[in-house]
């Protein structure tokens, strides 16, 4: 097994949910043991502390319903220039906060791959596909944005940072998806993302899915980012997050997923996101997600790939 340097940065934002909590995340991730478990797998660990968000400017939205837009934004500045670095220094792990912070990690991690010259991948681990605008959002919580903002979804200009290299729409695989708001249906097929939503997972299985993807993100000599939204997890298994949506991937399904990424070779960034620890009980979500971190980073049951010739 090749070890990893593994840099762990916190990103206690909550701004972008409806509720209070997530800003916790990071807290509970350490808590719960992530970089022991790394480093009993043989990575070393770099633990970097949480991450401040930029100085926040005025911004006025003409859709009223938007809440904590320039908390938000401030957050995506530093987390985008954040990423990029980290990009190029190791394995980062950033560690939420809610999913608006991926609206920094793939605009940073996104520029990283393109000046390396190798095209760029996500792998979209939730219940939601969070391809709102800020014009479509009718929460108006920005944690369901991130993704129509990294692909360069119009109406983000002047809010959020520009994007130095837009992470294409076709270069994206959502798995387990079961709560999408008409609008974001209807932007997702014409930008066209790759959806596998839970029926797709109960009629064909993660694996053959999974494995379609990670074929062509190797043809392309891609880099890899994995998005795990705590929400993609079955809230009966996972029960420390805001958004919970009945029927979502069990824990075997989830460490399927992470042990071929793993034998996969080819994720390059994660991002953990979502958790709410004071919705969990004795942290036992925060231990399923450290768990399922280290089936990506090389735990398997039995000493051969859990799936023989992947890697
Ligand atoms: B998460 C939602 F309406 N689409 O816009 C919205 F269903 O990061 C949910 O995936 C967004 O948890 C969920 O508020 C964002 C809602
Ligand atoms: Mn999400
Ligand atoms: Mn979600
Ligand atoms: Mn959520």
């Amino acid at each position: 097994m090749t070890s990893k340097h593994c840099i762990l940065l916190g990103a206690p934002l909550q701004e972008g949910t409806g509720r209070l909590g997530c800003d916790m995340g990071p807290s509970a991730f350490r808590a719960a043991g992530l970089a022991g478990a790394l480093q009993e797998l043989g990575h070393s660990v770099e633990d970097r502390g949480n991450l401040a968000p930029a100085p926040r400017r005025q911004l006025h939205h003409a859709n009223s319903a938007i809440k904590n837009l320039p908390e938000v934004a401030a957050w995506t500045e530093a987390l985008s220039d954040a990423a990029y670095r980290l990009g190029a220094e190791g394995m980062p792990i950033v560690i939420g906060g809610d999913h608006a912070m991926a609206a920094g990690t793939l605009a940073g991690f996104s520029r990283r791959a393109a000046e390396m010259g190798r095209p760029f991948f996500v792998l979209w681990l939730d219940a939601h596909p969070d391809f709102h605008t800020l014009d479509s959002t009718q929460s108006g919580n920005l944690h369901g944005c991130p993704v129509a903002y990294a692909t360069g979804q119009p109406g983000f200009e002047g809010y959020f940072p520009p994007l130095a290299a837009p992470v294409r729409p076709d270069h994206i695989c959502m798995m387990g998806i079961r709560s999408v708001d008409p609008a974001e249906r209807t932007a997702l097929a014409a930008a066209g993302v790759t959806v596998h939503d839970m029926r797709a997972i109960d009629e064909h299985g993660v694996g053959p899915l999974l494995q379609a993807f990670l074929r062509r993100v190797a043809e392309a000599n891609g880099v890899l980012h994995v998005s795990l939204d705590v929400d993609f997890l079955d809230p009966g298994i996972a029960p420390g997050v805001g958004t919970t949506v009945p029927g979502g991937a069990t824990f075997r399904e989830a460490h399927l997923i992470m042990e071929m990424l793993h034998d996969s070779g080819l994720v390059a960034s994660v991002d953990l996101v979502e958790l709410n620890p004071f919705l969990d009980e004795r942290g036992r979500t925060a231990l399923l997600m450290v768990d399922l971190v280290a089936s990506l980073m090389g735990k398997r049951v039995m000493d051969r790939p859990t799936r023989a010739g992947t890697a």
